[in-house]
């Protein structure tokens, strides 16, 4: 059992794109004092010059209020148990748009 840990950073997750493999875990931690979600689903028409991504499709997998750093909630895991890509991103902010990648 194995994982891979996503820190929110100005706006962005970091790395943006991780690959695990089935059974791994995934944990968030938020890096700065504003809020996030971490929120499964499609995203895409992303403005090639803002970042801002312009669709959002939530699929109900996972969606987390990621508090401020250093509050109760600042941190979130989630467990892959089958292989395949997994988009996510924050609602409220358009520009933080990534992946995790589980392989086999
Ligand atoms: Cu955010």
């Amino acid at each position: 059992m194995g994982g891979d840990t996503v820190v929110t950073m100005s706006l962005k997750f970091m790395p943006t794109d991780i690959t695990v493999h089935v059974g791994d875990t995934v944990t968030w931690k938020n890096g700065e004092t504003i809020g996030h979600t971490i929120t499964s689903g499609e995203w895409g028409m992303v403005n090639e010059s803002t970042g801002l991504r312009g669709e959002q499709t939530p699929d109900g997998m996972f969606d987390h209020a990621l508090s401020p750093k250093g509050q109760d909630g600042d941190t979130f895991s989630f467990t892959f148990d089958k292989a395949g890509t997994y988009l996510y991103y924050c609602q409220p902010h358009l520009t933080m748009n990534a992946k995790v990648i589980v392989e086999p």
